[in-house]
């Protein structure tokens, strides 16, 4: 080595060699892992130095490039990395930056830098897990250039010319003896870039990929920051207000910004960051931001008399349902705790932060009564669901625990008792229920009329789906409970038959039927107990002969083999039309009728299914409930 031959070991010289030694000999204590993690810890260690140096002000044009032979490239147009002799050191700034620990942070002194966790090792650690390095300054109308191998200089600092602009350029090889592999994920850290472009608005970041093969660029820059981000995170969805809510603001060196928008959905979505790091574990900016929220809205929902005086104040969550945020706040010197190091511990963010939102938050609510007005409205929504949710699971829980003796009125039990020879009959409409129960075999089938329409579990809360009288009423006859409740061995019916008219109103209630099976009762379905009936289409009389006939082309095959004379055909719309002697002989009777049962063996296919039967489309949903009816696999023959 070069240092090693001059023979000179001064203070710095110890300090480097004993600092290099010790990040090769113990990577994963600066950057985490040596595998995949780590190898792009390194990226995103280099680019966070080109951020500090766009959050102080004096850089807006980041570059990253992977290039064809697996270096990375890192380019800024900041004012580029100091290169005059370091007094103490008697080396450029640039080679103190580079080979010393924690160097960075000793020039510029103010200003938000990233601090603790994982970040802000400094580039020296990069530098040294590198099998080489190259850097480029222009400053001071000069360019200069350092190449560096596995943290060492190997050459002097060079000029290379002149330069109009200001800027640093860093590539650098991963070591392939450090590291398990050197192949980068791109979208890994595209997603990153795009992450810090929405955080430091208006910054302009290339991402560009130049390996063999994987030949791509996208460029990130949101003129609207955060604000934008929200709205990413709502894209496709429907949302209120049209544009998040956005407010930004610096306070005792604490700037603050916060993006919120609502979208459809009833899930919270909160992401939190400081200086640029996304905080997993949250902390007193997040902390700070619940609580000013929720006292916000309950203060204005009793200006409004949305919130009446003998009401209590809404909750959190209530107020948070559906609604998307994000809060970024940069501040001097980020303490991070926790587990992964990912929660912000200063004490002081929080008071800021709560300030903040109360007053400029606050405004906008008092010019936007509107708007205000309709978040109190959703968040009281909110609040009565989550009671009536409540309310609703420990009235079918009761309901369960007593049993037979509270089984609906409208339900025609039968007279065994043992599950493994009972069938349950969910039947559509009252008159077709009416023949039903008169046309079964009482000893071991059971009639559950549906009336009304079932209710679309996708679209609802279950607040809303328990006070269907339909699901109600199914669910206390099936015995077993739901979701977390849900008990197989309280099943008081093994076969589950489903039986609807062979029409669009009866697929659509079979639809959702199946739906709520899945979503809540989802073992029924994969240990087989769902079935769906198959009544015919047809009836036809020859010569006081009767037919059935249970698909289309039946008839056509009929019609082609039967001589016409004296032929009547009756073409059933609804089981209504059928008495209760031809409902049994067709449809309910175990030695002559057909049955389809759902199953799921397959996980694959299961998976599947549920996608189909879950999704928004229609269609997709209503082919499969049509393809499962024609593989009719028949059980009972
Ligand atoms: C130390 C001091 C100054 C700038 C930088 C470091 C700096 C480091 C990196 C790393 C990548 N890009 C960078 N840009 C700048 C301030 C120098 C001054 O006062 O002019």
């Amino acid at each position: 080595m070069n240092n090693k031959k001059a023979g000179v070991y001064d203070e710095h010289q110890i300090q480097v060699l004993e600092g290099l030694e010790a990040v090769r000999k113990r990577p994963s204590m600066y950057i985490g892992s040596t595998g995949s993690r780590g190898l792009h810890h390194l990226v995103f260690e280099v680019v966070d130095n080109s951020i500090d140096e766009a959050m102080a002000g004096y850089c807006d044009r980041i570059k990253m490039i992977i290039n064809p032979d697996h270096s990375v490239t890192v380019k800024d147009n900041g004012r580029g990395i100091p290169v005059k002799e370091h007094l103490q050191q008697k080396k450029s700034a640039l080679e103190v930056v580079m080979t010393m620990l924690h160097a960075g942070g000793k020039f510029g002194g103010e200003g938000y830098k990233v601090a603790g966790g994982l970040h802000g090792v400094g580039i020296s650690v990069v530098n040294a897990l590198s099998q080489w390095l190259e850097v480029t300054v222009c400053r001071d109308g000069e360019k200069y250039w350092q190449r560096y191998e596995k943290g060492f200089p190997v050459t002097p600092l060079e000029k290379r010319g002149k330069a109009a602009s200001t800027g640093t350029q860093i590539t650098f090889l991963a070591d392939g003896e450090i590291f398990e592999h050197i192949q980068y994920d791109y979208s890994l850290l595209a997603q990153r870039f795009r992450e810090l472009a929405f955080l430091n608005k208006g910054i302009h970041i290339s991402v560009e990929d130049r390996r063999e093969g994987e030949k791509k660029e996208e460029i990130f820059k949101y003129d609207g920051g955060i604000q934008s981000f929200v709205s990413f995170l709502n894209q496709n969805k429907e949302t209120f207000p049209k544009k998040p809510i956005y407010i930004e603001k610096e306070k005792e060196n604490c700037v603050t910004e916060i993006a919120l928008q609502y979208n459809n959905s009833f899930n919270e979505t909160i992401y939190s960051f400081a200086n640029n790091i996304r905080t997993q574990e949250g902390g007193t900016h997040e902390l700070a931001l619940k609580t000013a929220l929720t006292r916000l809205v309950n203060d204005h929902a009793r200006r409004l008399g949305i919130l009446k005086e003998n009401q209590d104040n809404m909750q959190g969550e209530d107020i948070r349902e559906g609604l998307s945020t994000v809060i970024s706040v940069k501040i001097l010197n980020p303490q991070f705790e926790g587990q992964t190091k990912t929660r912000l511990g200063n004490t002081e963010v929080r008071g800021i932060v709560e300030q903040i939102i109360a007053e400029e938050l606050g405004t906008l609510f008092e010019q936007n009564p509107s708007v205000t007005r309709r978040i109190c409205e959703k968040a009281l929504q909110a609040s009565r669901a989550r009671e009536a949710a409540r309310k609703a699971r420990e009235l079918t829980r009761r309901k369960n625990a007593l049993e037979v003796s509270n089984l609906p009125g409208k339900l025609a039990d039968c007279a065994t008792k043992d599950p493994s020879e009972s069938e349950l009959f969910l039947v559509e409409g009252d008159s077709a229920g009416g023949s039903a129960k008169q046309g079964r075999d009482r000893h071991f089938q059971a009639i559950l009329p549906l009336r009304g329409k079932i209710i679309n579990v996708e679209k609802a809360r279950l607040d809303k789906i328990l006070a269907n009288e339909e699901i109600r009423t199914l669910i206390t006859a099936l015995g077993t409970g739901i979701g977390d409740d849900f008990d197989i061995q309280k099943l008081r019916y093994h076969k589950i038959i489903i039986m609807t008219d062979a029409d669009v109103d009866g697929s659509h209630i079979r639809t959702l039927l199946l739906t709520f099976l899945f979503r809540y009762m989802e073992p029924l379905i994969s240990l087989g107990n769902i079935y769906i009936a198959q009544p015919p289409l047809f009836k036809i009389t020859k010569s006081k002969k009767i037919y059935y006939l249970y698909r289309e082309e039946e008839l056509d095959q009929f019609m082609s083999k039967h001589d016409r004379k004296g032929t009547q055909v009756q073409r059933y719309k609804g089981l209504g039309e059928m008495n209760p002697d031809q409902l049994w002989e067709t449809t309910l009777n175990p030695l002559s009728r057909t049955i389809v049962q759902i199953d799921m063996q397959d996980a694959l296919e299961a998976n599947q299914i549920f996608n189909i039967l879950m999704g928004d489309k229609v269609e997709p949903r209503r082919h499969f409930i049509e393809t499962h009816a024609q593989s009719v696999r028949n059980l009972d023959i």
